[in-house]
């Protein structure tokens, strides 16, 4: 019997290991994500999530910034590539170039991030370092819509993690980590079931408003 494709089409945009894309191949392929990957792609070659990629069978593609002229190029011809895929959704995990404006109102309202920080704390990058000098008792990930504002769009889901009293931030991070890979595929769960829009800046989950992001304790797994 053939099986029937999955409709929802995702693109995946990584700089690293991939982790994070680890969790989505895996919720598609159990069937938990009903979608599947058309392609990932890498601004780095040697991202090992490439090698992740072809282990899954994957449509890989790499576009090294380091050849254009400005970040107005690189977007335009990353826009091209992934419109080649016509995705549904376009998840950035782990990808490590801020978009322009004119990029993310291509992938408006369709364009998610996972952002090791429980936003609007650390925006950008060194997030762990920057929790545990500031003595939070707290910390964790966010996923989010892309907007143009960086690491500002509406929050969707969050999980917090303890901060431990010896903790570094390469511990932390790994505590942190495990629980981006519950969030994220979760996420993408509720966007492929048709459940998950933005509307004026906010997020409707089965149509109603978010008034703050859903926040997960340690132990707790994301709401059906
Ligand atoms: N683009 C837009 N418009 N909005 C967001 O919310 C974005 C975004 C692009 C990436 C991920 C973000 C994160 O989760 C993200 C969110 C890279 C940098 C950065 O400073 C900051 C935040 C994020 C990703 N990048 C450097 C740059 O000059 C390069 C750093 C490097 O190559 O190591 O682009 O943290
Ligand atoms: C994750 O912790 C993700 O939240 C973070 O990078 C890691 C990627 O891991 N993202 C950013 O810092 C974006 N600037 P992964 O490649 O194993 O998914």
């Amino acid at each position: 019997m053939t099986e029937r494709e999955a409709e929802t089409r995702l693109v995946v945009l990584i700089s690293g290991g991939g982790s994070n894309l680890q969790a989505i191949i895996d919720g598609c392929a159990d069937g938990s994500i009903p979608a599947r990957i058309a392609a990932v792609i890498s601004n780095r070659a040697d991202a090992y999530g490439l090698t992740r990629a072809a282990k899954a069978n994957l449509a890989t593609r790499v576009l090294d910034h380091r050849g254009f002229a400005d970040r107005e190029s690189y977007d335009a011809a990353l826009a091209e590539v992934i419109e080649e895929y016509a995705p549904h959704a376009l998840l950035l995990a782990g990808f490590m170039r801020i978009l322009t404006p004119a990029f993310v109102s291509r992938f408006r309202g369709r364009m998610f991030n996972i952002h090791p920080s429980l936003l609007p704390k650390y925006i950008g990058l060194h997030t762990h370092q920057r929790a545990l000098d500031a003595g939070e008792s707290r910390h964790g990930a966010s996923v989010h819509f892309v907007t143009e504002e960086l690491d500002g769009g509406p929050v969707v889901l969050q999980a917090w993690v303890p901060i431990e009293r010896n903790d570094d931030a390469t511990r932390l991070a790994a505590r942190v980590l495990a629980r981006e890979h519950l969030i994220y595929p979760a996420v993408a769960r509720w966007f492929a079931q048709g459940r998950l829009h933005m509307r004026d800046e906010r997020v409707l989950l089965d149509d109603t408003p978010l008034t703050e992001p859903i926040l997960l304790g340690p132990d707790a797994a994301p709401p059906p």
